[in-house]
């Protein structure tokens, strides 16, 4: 953090407090430049710029070039970074409400998520206070498929299969249909699919057009078993020692921000599968053999986080579906 034009200030004789004093804050995010989350993280900090005149500036670190992907939420927590952006539920190991989003099969369009994500909010931003962290907007990815090296029609053809999990639960569904997990960030996974670390995973259309999967694999399946979120996080801290009109000013910015990217992400979801088979990759639905085991091993996966996640897992629940 710098103070930029506190001369300037001392010149006109006032603090005015967001005008006068500047701060530099570095925002490391874990996906590629060119993503739609990280090209919204510039449009976030542009707005951060804009509406707190010049208060806060933001640099957005993409690609996991400042943290990897798995270090930025500690780093926030810790006060290294004031800001930063991540995977949701890949925190779910840590604290396992955090996995609301991650349920197959319950909320599987934008408008479904949505609804979903204004169930959970205020839970899971009671529990980031908790981690000393603060939500200041959420994007959804488009829907989780598979993809694979060859045609898969049903669990006889997983077995045994090197999969790249993404969190905990992507490696228990993994580990259910006989597939061997090993968790790899989206930055390293072009570099694990090019060794044979792993040679299937499930993700969206978005990540397989980042890493240019189609270099290694064949097929994907559109199983749209959950639209998973990432989040803007700032330390608490830092946020508390905020003034209000500065506090308002951002969260004026992430509110915009969260719904164009929300909106840019519906936007593009069937283009990253045109861009897969423009590329020579079958784009399929799941076979109804697939699809039938992987919604029984989805209703396992919401019982097991359902008994980790307790009582608030449950009231989401429950909130979601009674509205
Ligand atoms: N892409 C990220 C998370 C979900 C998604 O669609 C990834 O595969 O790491």
């Amino acid at each position: 953090m710098e103070i930029k034009n506190l001369a300037a200030a001392v010149v006109c004789g006032a603090f005015i407090a967001g005008a006068s004093i500047a701060e530099d804050w570095d925002m490391p995010m874990a996906y590629s430049a060119t993503n739609f989350h990280s090209e919204m993280g510039v449009v976030f900090a542009d707005k951060v710029r804009d509406y707190t005149s010049g208060g806060i500036n933001i640099t957005v670190h993409p690609g996991g070039s400042l943290f990897k992907g798995g270090e930025i939420k500690r780093a926030i927590q810790t006060g290294q970074a004031p800001i930063g952006e991540r995977f949701m539920s890949a925190h779910a190991n840590e604290a396992p409400l955090l996995g609301w989003d991650n349920l197959p099969f319950l909320a599987t369009t934008y408008e479904a998520n949505n609804k979903l994500w204004a169930a959970a909010k205020d839970k899971v931003n009671s529990q980031l206070s908790d981690l000393n962290l603060v939500a200041l907007y959420t994007c959804p990815w488009p829907g989780q498929g598979f993809y694979f090296n060859k045609a898969v029609n049903s669990s006889k053809d997983t077995q045994g299969v090197k999969f790249r999990s993404y969190n905990s639960a992507t490696a228990t569904f993994a580990e259910e249909l006989g597939m061997v997990p090993v968790q790899v960030e989206a930055a390293e996974l072009s570099q694990a699919l090019a060794t044979g670390v792993a040679e299937s995973f499930i993700s969206s259309g978005s990540t397989g057009y980042d890493r240019k999967v189609w270099e290694h694999l064949s097929h994907y399946y559109k199983v749209n078993a959950w639209l998973p979120r990432n989040y803007v996080m700032v330390n608490k801290g830092v946020w508390e020692g905020l003034n209000s009109d500065m506090r308002g000013a951002i969260q004026k910015a992430a509110d915009e921000t969260g719904a164009a990217c929300s909106a840019k992400s519906a936007e593009l979801a069937n283009w990253y599968f045109e861009q897969l088979e423009a590329n020579g990759m079958a784009v399929e639905d799941a076979s109804p053999e697939f699809l039938a085991e992987l919604q029984a091993i989805g209703a396992k996966m919401t019982s097991d986080w359902l008994a980790s996640a307790g009582a608030d897992g449950q009231a989401i629940l429950d909130a979601y579906k009674s509205n």
